[in-house]
């Protein structure tokens, strides 16, 4: 029964742009479970359910506790028929037998390579590499000869030790340029499938010839195992697109490096490097914050960024630019606090874009 002293809990938003998403999720039971679902239907080709999944268990991680009761969720947006009736059973009986019955597919298994987490991250390699890629083949030989190497999770030192030679190459190249990390290490992840950097080029022109700059150098120092440049598509007077799932037309490369270890973990193989998938994008320099703020993801949060945008404002965000329709202008941004007061929402923080 309800309690009339009770305060109203602060509505939790529909829109993931609207909530601080830390990496302090209080209900991991829960979310694990709808990401097992949300995953099942990917692979099985199912984008549309697997969204509604994946919605549900981004606004669970934003909670400031644990679900405690049932009736909780009655007030919680983004859970559908299905989403509830899985937090329902799990409550009830500390698992959900879909889940169970899904973790135990041999299907499934076989998808993830029963390696637990690594196969998830082999996947996004496979699709980020292959997505992008010109050359399927290569990508794909690329991604099997290093498989072992990068379906391992990269750790925030190894990102560390990345950033330096990825400065040094960069600042060789053009002096003036600075280096960035972006990507799940912006967001504060302790690990990712890659790592992502985000170049700023003072001078114009800069961002189309830097990147095969630095690929050669790399070539030069024998560390780049694999690279796919893709140059710039950008039109300047292109508006916003409306498909949240296109990849920008930025200036930007997907490489599989050589990274030497701290101490020779692989003694017996007489191997002293590990392999390690490196995102680098060169904007513009004023698109830079827009491509800062899309490439910070995460996927979801830029998803919901999108939609409001567009819905609840009028206006089209992607990574090149903010559009408004009613005005007809493009909206210039100097600081991510920018584009955020634009859209009229309140400032979130990169690592409280974990949705
Ligand atoms: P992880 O590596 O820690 O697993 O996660 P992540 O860092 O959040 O994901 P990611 O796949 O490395 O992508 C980082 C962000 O970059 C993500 O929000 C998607 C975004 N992104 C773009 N454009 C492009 C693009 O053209 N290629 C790739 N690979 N990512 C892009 O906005
Ligand atoms: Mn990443
Ligand atoms: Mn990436």
């Amino acid at each position: 029964c309800a309690h009339p002293s009770a305060k109203p809990e602060s509505a939790v938003s529909p829109y993931a742009c609207q909530r601080r998403t830390t990496l302090d999720n209080h209900n991991k039971i829960f979310t694990d479970a709808l990401e097992v679902l949300a995953e099942n239907l990917e692979l099985c080709g199912n984008q549309g359910p697997s969204l509604a999944f994946r919605r549900a268990a981004s606004m669970l991680k934003s909670l400031p506790a644990a679900l405690r009761r049932l009736e909780e969720t009655q007030h919680l947006p983004c859970l559908g028929e299905h989403s509830r009736a899985i937090i329902e059973e799990i409550s009830e009986c500390g698992s959900s037998s879909r889940v169970e019955e899904i973790l135990n597919d041999e299907r499934y298994r076989t998808m993830k390579f029963s390696q637990g987490n690594s196969s998830h991250i082999f996947f996004r390699q496979c699709k980020s590499l292959v997505c992008h890629s010109i050359s399927y083949s290569s990508a794909l030989v690329a991604g099997f000869l290093f498989y072992e190497d990068i379906s391992k999770p990269v750790s925030r030192t190894e990102a560390s030790a990345l950033k330096i030679i990825v400065e040094e190459a960069v600042i060789c190249v053009n002096p003036s340029a600075t280096v960035s990390i972006t990507g799940g290490f912006r967001r504060g992840k302790e690990f990712g499938h890659d790592v992502d950097f985000i170049i700023k080029t003072p001078e114009a022109g800069q961002e189309d010839v830097i990147l095969p700059a630095v690929i050669k150098r790399f070539k030069s120092q024998n560390i780049l195992l694999y690279s796919d440049l893709q140059e710039s598509t950008f039109d300047l007077r292109k508006l916003p697109t409306h498909c949240f799932e296109a990849m920008d037309h930025f200036s930007k490369c997907f490489l599989i490096i050589k990274l030497k270890r701290e101490q020779e973990t692989d003694a017996r193989a007489g191997k002293d490097w590990r392999a390690v998938r490196v995102d680098l994008v060169a904007p513009p320099l004023e698109r830079f914050t827009y491509a800062l703020l899309g490439w910070t993801g995460s996927t979801l949060f830029l998803r919901d960024l999108r939609r409001f945008a567009r819905l609840e404002r009028g206006k089209l965000l992607d990574n090149h630019a903010l559009y408004d329709k009613a005005t007809n202008t493009f909206l210039p941004a100097k600081t991510e606090e920018d584009i955020f007061a634009h859209l009229g929402l309140e400032y979130i923080e990169p690592w409280q874009r974990n949705a």
